[in-house]
This record gives structure tokens, C-alpha cells and sequence, in this order.
């Protein structure tokens, strides 16, 4: 398989902010202030581009404030309540933790505010339209299954397509 796509492709993408789907985050209950936004666009050839902008993250579990949260693509597009109906991470392929097409790498955040943009050759928009995007409270162990042993589901947001 071959990914003819240029670095520059790709940050034109990001740079012209034309997403053909995204995900409202909206923290749960008990993070009300958390909040941000996940974009995934198209690109020219096989795979996607996923950015994710968080603000408001809490301190890490450690109490540190620079801190590594899991991230994931889960099966069903529900947020309601504390996010228990959003199902297991996005897996039509029946492989294991962390190679489920559902697994993202974690966020990072900086004092509560987190930025990042990566290549993803395992999901295809239409693939991921009505599911849901979760934050949980604790680092992806990329070890422990089915799910990486990363906690609490502390925000949600469900895939949809743009206006565009
Ligand atoms: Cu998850
Ligand atoms: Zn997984």
C-alpha cells in the first residue's frame, strides 16, 4: 500500500480548515468546562486527516498538569449521561487493543490545552459518521484490553458530516 500524499498536501488541507467531518467535544459532568473540537478531512489518496483541538483538560490523575489522556473512536454516537451508551472502540475489523480502527494516538495536554493533527490510513469518513469521539481521564496503555485501561469517559462528541 502507498501513501503518495506529501507533507505539503496535508498541511495544505489543515490550512484551508474544510473538514468533511467533525465532532463537537462537550466535557461530561463532571468536566463541564472541557471542551474543543475533532476535524477529519479528506485527503487525495487511501487514509484521512485527523485534528483535534481540546481546551480545559484537567490535571493528570497524577495531579500533573501536563498529561497524556486516551483517545478513541467508539462504536455508537451517543453522549448522553456520563457517556456509558457510547459502546466499545470502533473495531469492524475484530482485531485487539491497540489495533482496533478506533485507536488514535493519545492527546497530550499543556496545562489543560491540547493540539494535534496525524495521518490515519485505518478509517474512512463515512466509516465514522454517527460514532463518537472519547477522552478519557487516564493515558492509553496500548496494552490492556479490550479498551487500554484509560478510565473514565470524561468528554464525548459524535461524528458528523459538515455543511460543506
Ligand atoms: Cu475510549
Ligand atoms: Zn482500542
Amino acid at each position: 500500500m502507498l501513501y503518495h500524499t506529501s507533507n505539503r498536501t496535508l498541511l495544505n488541507i489543515l490550512n484551508r480548515n474544510q473538514p468533511q467531518a467533525i465532532a463537537q467535544i462537550q466535557g461530561s459532568g463532571a468536566y463541564p468546562t472541557l471542551s474543543g473540537a475533532v476535524k477529519f478531512y479528506n485527503v487525495p489518496y487511501r487514509g484521512i486527516l485527523v485534528e483535534a483541538e481540546l481546551f480545559r483538560l484537567p490535571a493528570g490523575a497524577q495531579g500533573d498538569e501536563d498529561s497524556f489522556f486516551g483517545f478513541h473512536i467508539h462504536e455508537n454516537g451517543d453522549c448522553s449521561g456520563a457517556f456509558e451508551n457510547s459502546g466499545g472502540h470502533y473495531n469492524p475489523e475484530n482485531t485487539e487493543h491497540p489495533f482496533h480502527a478506533g485507536d488514535m494516538p493519545p492527546l497530550m495536554s499543556n496545562n489543560g490545552y491540547a493540539w494535534t493533527a496525524f495521518f490515519d490510513s485505518r478509517i474512512s469518513i463515512p466509516d465514522i459518521l454517527n460514532k463518537s469521539v472519547i477522552i478519557h481521564r487516564m493515558p492509553d496503555d496500548f496494552t490492556t484490553q479490550p479498551s487500554g485501561n484509560a478510565g473514565e469517559k470524561i468528554a464525548c462528541g459524535i461524528i458528523m458530516l459538515t455543511e460543506m
